[in-house]
């Protein structure tokens, strides 16, 4: 039976080809830009043409073989940030540029020429201490900081751009000639790809022939980078080989192979690069499939003996090239200087927005399946978990709970009564996440096709009419949610009245929309799909996720009147998803090399803006031995986003399912992330409010170490957390490495201390999860641990005061109601700073701003590293009273333990320890 004729689409009917995907070698814009580099024709600013407004400077640039004029526009932005545009200076038609992710409209900052001749030209940005230098012919940019050559553009030549051409059949052969830049001969151009270009049975169109783009940047003194999601890669980039470049291009692809530089399913086209004294990133705004190549030249020492008698010994410092290379758009690029790695992540965020607030319940345990059978099922696991004391906040429902992949609607028969069962999760202050796929079933019947049938909403044919493709549901159609008018509808089927069953507990999970189509070309749309504003589907093709997500958290949003904040995963995203929510790594597969790379995959999404980032727990494809399963948990309790899931046909995993031991040990390390919540709701904070990224590669704590910039078998957690989880089977000891030879660290659970600066063996049981916590922090954590996030609300806390070498320690506390917006416009919040010093422990407000009336004490303070045994204790209030406590001293491990107080955690207070 053809699947249009058939209705629903199985797991079993879809197993996907690996070798549908392309490599380089298939991709033609590719291979055309490679073919015409290799001939070396070059391009010259015109800088007679030069005009400066208030915010950019604007000259011409030609191609001395085409010499059709490109306009190159530079802008100077607030916090060190340049930006250059370069478009065709009159294109047939106007080429797409990215909407709706650079928000805030960075102000600008005049440059000003500040020297130069006919043959170059120096804008500076009135400080002086950032220039950009442009030399005319050959055509090339040097951003200068501090008289040090930070970034060259086409140093090496690679900037391309092929302009969009009169349409194939109204060509005469003599304009088919004009584009002397790459061969046209027949035989070249179907190999080229130039007006179509076959993958597998479809063919794709070219209106306008072929519109890519490319430029390279040479990075100086720079040997070490990162970003570029989403691969299953290692968190520094590598060099591509020949035919071996990033390509980021949004795929669904069913337990991708690992170690693998093919795309995924999401695209940020934002690279980083660290060096000793200098971090920098280039933001790349494109859209459209798109490839990196990255090549480090290492430093030489030569000796040059032409200069004189006396041989010289001479340094060449190392230097990266980076060769972006796009199918369509125009170059859109950010060159961001850093020079802190703190400076970067203010610097993008500025451009794409911080990280969503999550509300607080996202940030506990969430237990997910594909599928959850009926109510009776959720009843039972929910049970599970309050029968065996394990912590749990959120219930997922997969596609199977919707009538026939009808989203927005339910299965009658397995889920009756949808708001019975939300009360009983209710009842335990848990939640509820059901799926909302993109695309819709052609069903006349189905409301929600037949509104936005009736309304245009979907992407259409190049031919005319809807764009149909085959996905779970069969035949289906797919919502263009580029078109704001779409987006606002969407978001109005999540208003109560209208999606019947839901309730204020139920939050949403976006799949499948990179779009996934089955049987399309790389198993997603046809390129020449049409979008709201006739743009092609090329050109925003790694945009469709971003947008779909966007609708919902807005739907979200406005169901709760403004008042609640969203929660919405998604697994397609894009620069400046991390403002609708949470992002996961998919299909990822139950295998110790998947729990591995799990980490450099998260640490990559982490410092490219998305900071609530997880992955499956125990492995989506596969039945993980049980073993593993352990080590996921006690891995994925200490990652940002933390859901347990499992594909169809697994066998069930509930954490209570492998023997009394192995559920003691994944209850524990569920209830080691409860009782760190307070930590983490104060790092997302953070990251929210001062863009900084939760978990963190070492090199971005110790930016001077060249040990760290390597190091992806373990991270940071905010700056006083380090966590080096167990990947491997069987294994009695792991070596960790503890940076900063002016550091200490205390493990998480014995409190032995060891000095930084050297890579350490730690013996490992099947209960232990490597932790440290860096002296000078102070962590704050719940005493006692409940059924969920809503069931601790009140519980007590605990300081955990980890004395630096200096003798002192500083931390944070961020809290509010948990799920609303009223920390932001009522400023309904409590923001606490802990400030341990000369022996004295102090609880300040560290935001005057915030008010949360807080009945939560904090009930034990534990003090690592206090070398002598005190003689007394003494808290000292606000309101002038001493009170002497009683206290612990183990001199064996150096720690002071002070329980049963009853320190409100908003009030002033001070301990003093003599
Ligand atoms: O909706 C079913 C699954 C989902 O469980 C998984 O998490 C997604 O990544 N979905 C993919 C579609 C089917 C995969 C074979």
């Amino acid at each position: 039976m053809e699947a249009a004729e058939k209705e629903e689409i199985s797991v079993e009917d879809e197993a996907v080809d690996k070798n549908i995907f392309k490599d380089c070698s298939k991709i033609s814009f590719y291979r055309r830009q490679k073919q015409y580099l290799s001939k070396k024709s070059t391009y010259q600013a015109l800088l007679d043409s030069i005009t400066t407004s208030e915010v950019s400077t604007k000259f011409k640039i030609i191609n001395e073989a085409t010499k059709v004029p490109l306009l190159a526009e530079v802008y100077g932005l607030e916090g060190n940030i340049f930006r250059l545009k370069i478009n065709e200076e009159a294109p047939l038609k106007p080429r797409y540029e990215v909407p709706d992710v650079v928000t805030s409209k960075p102000g600008t900052v005049r440059l000003i020429s500040c020297s130069g001749d006919a043959g170059n030209l120096v804008l500076a940005d009135g400080k002086g201490d950032l220039k950009c230098h442009i030399t005319a012919n050959p055509f090339k940019v040097d951003l200068v900081s501090e008289e040090e050559v930070v970034i060259s553009i086409n140093s090496l030549g690679q900037l391309y751009f092929e302009h969009l051409q009169i349409p194939h059949k109204q060509r005469t052969v003599k304009e088919n000639k004009e584009d002397a830049s790459i061969d046209t001969s027949q035989e070249n151009q179907e190999d080229l790809g130039l007006w179509e270009e076959k993958c597998g049975n479809f063919v794709d169109v070219k209106a306008n022939g072929p519109t890519s783009i490319g430029l390279d940047f040479s990075l100086h003194g720079f040997e070490h980078l990162y970003g570029i999601p989403q691969h299953a890669e290692s968190h520094q980039l590598k060099n591509t080989g020949d035919g071996d470049a990033y390509r980021l291009y949004n795929l669904d692809v069913y337990g991708y192979k690992i170690h693998d530089k093919m795309g995924i399913y999401g695209s940020i086209p934002y690279l980083l690069a660290h060096k000793l004294g200098r971090t920098i990133g280039i933001f790349w705004l494109n859209a459209s499939e798109t490839l990196v190549e990255i090549n480090t030249e290492p430093a030489v020492e030569y000796t040059q003996t032409q200069m004189g008698p006396v041989a010289a010994k001479q340094k060449v410092r190392s230097q990266t090239h980076v060769h972006w290379m796009s199918e369509s758009g125009i170059i859109d690029v950010f060159l961001l200087t850093g020079p802190t790695p703190s400076d970067i992540f203010k610097q993008y965020s500025h451009l794409t927005g911080t990280q969503a607030m999550p509300p607080l319940f996202s940030l506990g345990y969430h237990q997910c399946r594909w599928n959850y059978e009926d109510e009776q099922d959720v009843k039972a696991v929910d049970a599970g978990f309050d029968e065996h004391d394990i912590p749990y906040d959120v219930m997922w429902l997969d596609i199977e709970h919707t009538e026939g992949k009808r989203y927005f609607t339910w299965d009658k028969k397995r889920f009756p009564n949808p708001k019975r069962m939300q009360e009983l999760l209710r009842s335990k202050k848990r939640k509820l996440v059901v799926i909302s796929d993109p695309h819709i079933k052609v069903d006349p019947d189905y409301s929600v096709y037949a509104k936005a049938k009736e309304q245009g909403f979907f992407v259409r044919k190049r031919e005319g009419g809807d764009f149909e493709g085959v996905c779970w549901p069969g035949l289906s159609s797919y919502l263009d949610f580029t078109n704001p008018k779409v987006r606002e509808w969407y978001s109005s089927l999540f208003a109560f009245p209208v999606y019947q069953g839901s309730t204020d507990i139920l939050f949403i999970w976006n799949d499948m929309n990179e779009p996934s189509v089955f049987r399309g070309p790389e198993q997603t749309m046809q390129k020449n799909a049409i979008h709201h504003g006739n743009w092609e589907h090329r050109e925003l093709h790694n945009i469709y996720g971003f947008y779909q997500q966007m609708a919902t958290a807005e739907g979200l949003i406005k169901r709760s009147k403004g008042k609640e904040r969203p929660f919405v995963l998604t697994r397609s995203f894009f620069a400046g998803s991390q403002k609708y929510g949470a992002v996961w790594t998919g299909d990822n597969t139950a295998e110790w090399s998947y729990l591995k790379i799990s980490i450099p995959m998260l640490l990559t999404l982490s410092i490219t803006g998305i900071s609530f980032c997880g992955a499956d727990v125990g492995g989506f494809i596969g039945n993980p031995e049980t073993e593993l399963l352990v080590r996921w948990y006690q891995a994925g309790a200490y990652q940002p986003f933390f859901r347990g899931h499992a594909t169809m046909n697994t066998k069930r995993r509930e954490p209570w399912l492998f023997g009394e031991e192995n559920t003691r040990l994944i209850c524990e390390a569920i209830r080691e992330r409860y009782a760190l919540l307070p930590y983490w709701y104060y790092l997302f904070y953070h990251a929210h409010v001062a863009s900084q990224p939760v978990m963190r590669p070492l090199w971005i704590e110790f930016p001077d170490e060249l040990e760290t910039f390597g190091i992806e078998d373990e991270y940071m957690l905010g700056s006083a957390l380090l966590v080096h989880p167990v990947t491997e089977p069987k294994v009695t000891m792991v070596d960790v490495f503890l940076p900063g030879s002016n550091e200490v660290w205390y493990d998480s659970k014995t409190f032995a201390h060891w000095e930084g600066g050297c890579t350490v063996k730690i013996p490992v049981a099947l209960d232990t999860i490597p932790v440290f916590q860096r002296g000078g922090s102070v962590v704050p954590m719940k005493t006692t641990v409940g059924k969920s996030t809503g069931w601790m609300a009140n519980s007590p806390y605990g300081l955990r005061v980890a004395v630096s070498t200096k003798g002192s320690a500083v931390g944070e506390l961020y809290l509010d109601d948990g799920h609303s917006f009223q920390y932001l416009h009522q400023k309904q919040f409590l923001h606490r700073k802990f400030s341990f010093c000369s022996s004295v422990l102090i609880n300040s407000s560290a935001d005057q701003r915030g008010h949360y009336p807080s009945k939560c004490v904090v009930e034990e303070i534990l003090v690592l590293g206090l070398r002598k045994e005190p003689s007394s204790v003494t808290i000292h209030s606000s309101d002038g009273k001493d009170q002497a406590v009683a206290f612990t001293y183990c001199a064996r491990i150096s720690t002071l333990s002070l329980k049963k107080l009853s320190l409100n955690i908003g009030s002033d207070w001070e301990v003093h320890i003599k």
